[in-house]
């Protein structure tokens, strides 16, 4: 019988979509009008958890092509000459959860899976080089602090402001955050970075340390204070229109890849910790190199499939790419992972947006809920009789480093230029120019305005007179003006800087 009406769930004629089965039009609801109980049972369970940081984002499709030539450094198939690999990235906010607006103050994700002949490359970074912290034990402290009170559940300045200044190596990140940077016009006109150091090597297994940035060929553009308040009220979508519609409109953004390289042998001596996340590499000692480009042409045809759905995690590498001593990647390099299983599902890989393009890939892992993919009556386990793969590489492993110490619990060794205001303060002296500078106060000063209470408020003076002692003095000064109190005296021992 033909029927060109909805269907239920199981593929049968849908009966309505709008009416009920009731006995009489006027009677009650019967129990086994199915259709209905199906669609409301199915709604009542249409959202997952939102990922618990970077909640609202959206992103596009594209390929991942290299014109330059960093052969001699990785066997990586998507890193050689000519390649081209298909990639899907997504943006995101950090703190702000599914329905907050796009223009919130915050770092911005800046996720990356490159759909590899080896195996997904997924490369999770932010439009900024450096982080908060360096060891992922405070993370969760950290998080908490940026989200909502237990008792109030409101967001707190206080809150951000109590984490960061009692963890003074946040003070780096904290400045790009309040600079400029904090707000890009669009994901277009933002960089991106995989922020970590990562570990290249080649195939006869030479290693070299790496940082990747991917420098926006749109330019960089931001939204001050006054903008973003603005456009959060109009639009709350505003990133997330302006990537679609510019990708339904033809124009295709595009990062230019660059790379740092690092010799494997000179991170032992060189003068700061290159594994320290809140640390950049000065551009004079490693510059950049150019590698490719990342082009940005296809929008997702559903967004909870492809976006929602999408599972991005460090841990996802291939050969001639690998990990770093970096304590925050290596707990990255669980973290994703875990919180993928927890939100997806076991058989999250075997989702059409997560699951590799490696033909022929047999991996030894099977059933559990929703699986979708199987392998017939193949071994389950090895090894076995029967020919099927089996792994066994014996001995030291080429994506290693040399360690050695007895296991304590405790920061990085310093080293001679690791210190936690030298990086940002050159952010503020040397990179923002005098209407940054104008703009970076403003926007401090209106954020400790926004609630900050005693003795936090004192400990942020000296946080900020730690990275520059004029920067602090105006921060300061606009903080006191605006309480109608007399402008800062000199550094007295309260104020005497952090660290
Ligand atoms: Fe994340 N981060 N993160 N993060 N992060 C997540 O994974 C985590 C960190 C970043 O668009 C979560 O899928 C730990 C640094 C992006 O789907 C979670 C630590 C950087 C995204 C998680 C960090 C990032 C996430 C939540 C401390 C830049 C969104 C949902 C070691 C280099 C990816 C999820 C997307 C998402 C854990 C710190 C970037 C909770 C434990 C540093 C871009 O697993």
């Amino acid at each position: 019988m033909s029927h060109d009406g909805s269907s239920t769930g199981t593929g049968a004629p849908a009966p309505s979509d709008r009416n009920s089965l009731t006995v009489g039009p006027n009677g009650p609801i019967l129990l086994h009008d199915h259709h209905f109980i199906e669609q409301m049972a199915h709604f009542n369970r249409e959202r997952i958890p939102e990922r618990n940081v970077h909640a609202k984002g959206s992103g596009a499709f594209g390929t991942l092509e290299i014109t330059g030539d960093i052969s001699r450094y990785t066997c990586a198939a998507a890193l050689q000459p000519g390649a081209t690999t298909e990639a899907l990235a997504r943006f995101s906010t950090v703190a702000g959860e599914l329905g907050s607006p796009d223009t919130w103050r915050d770092p911005r994700g800046f996720a990356l899976k490159f759909y590899t002949s080896e195996g997904n490359w997924d490369l999770v970074g932010n439009n900024t080089p450096v982080f908060f912290i360096r060891d992922t034990m405070k993370f969760p402290h950290f998080i908490r602090s940026q989200k909502r009170r237990g008792g109030n559940g409101l967001r707190d300045n206080d809150m951000q402001w109590d984490f960061w200044t009692h963890n003074p190596e946040s003070a780096h990140q904290v400045t790009w955050l309040m600079g400029d940077r904090g707000i890009p016009r669009t994901w277009r006109h933002m960089n991106g970075y995989g922020s970590h150091t990562y570990l290249l090597y080649n195939e006869t297994g030479e290693k070299t340390w790496v940082k990747f940035h991917f420098i926006s060929d749109q330019g960089v553009e931001c939204l001050t204070q006054e903008e973003a308040n603005r456009i959060a009220g109009e639009d709350s979508d505003h990133h997330r229109r302006d990537l679609y519609e510019s990708i339904e409109a033809g124009e295709h953004p595009s990062w230019t890849l660059k790379v740092q390289l690092m010799p494997y042998e000179e991170a032992m001596t060189y003068r700061i910790n290159p594994f320290d996340l809140t640390k950049v590499w000065p551009h004079g000692d490693y510059p950049l190199v150019d590698v490719g480009t990342l082009r940005l042409d296809r929008n997702p045809e559903n967004h909870f499939a492809q976006i929602e759905q999408a599972a991005f995690e460090p841990s996802a590498v291939v050969p001639g790419i690998g990990f770093s001593p970096d304590k925050m990647l290596l707990g990255r390099v669980f973290a994703y992972a875990d919180t993928h299983r927890h939100r997806l599902g076991t058989n999250y890989l075997q989702l059409p947006v997560n699951r590799h393009r490696v033909e022929g890939a047999y991996t030894y892992q099977f059933d559990g809920a929703m699986t979708f993919d199987h392998t017939g009556d193949r071994s389950k386990y090895a090894p076995n009789s029967y020919g099927e793969p089996y792994s066994d590489l014996t001995g030291p492993v080429v994506d290693g480093w040399e360690t050695d110490g007895e296991m304590v619990r405790e920061a990085y060794t310093l080293r001679a230029d690791d210190d936690d205001f030298s990086q940002p303060g050159t952010l503020v002296r040397d990179v923002f120019d005098d209407a940054a500078r104008d703009r970076f106060v403003g926007n401090v000063a209106g954020h400790l305005l926004g609630g900050v209470s005693e003795p936090i408020l004192q400990r942020a003076f000296a946080y900020w007179s730690s990275v520059d002692a004029e920067i602090g003095r105006r921060i300061e000064d606009a903080v006191r003006a605006d309480q109608g109190k007399d402008v800062a005296p000199g550094p007295t021992e309260a104020e005497e800087p952090i660290g």
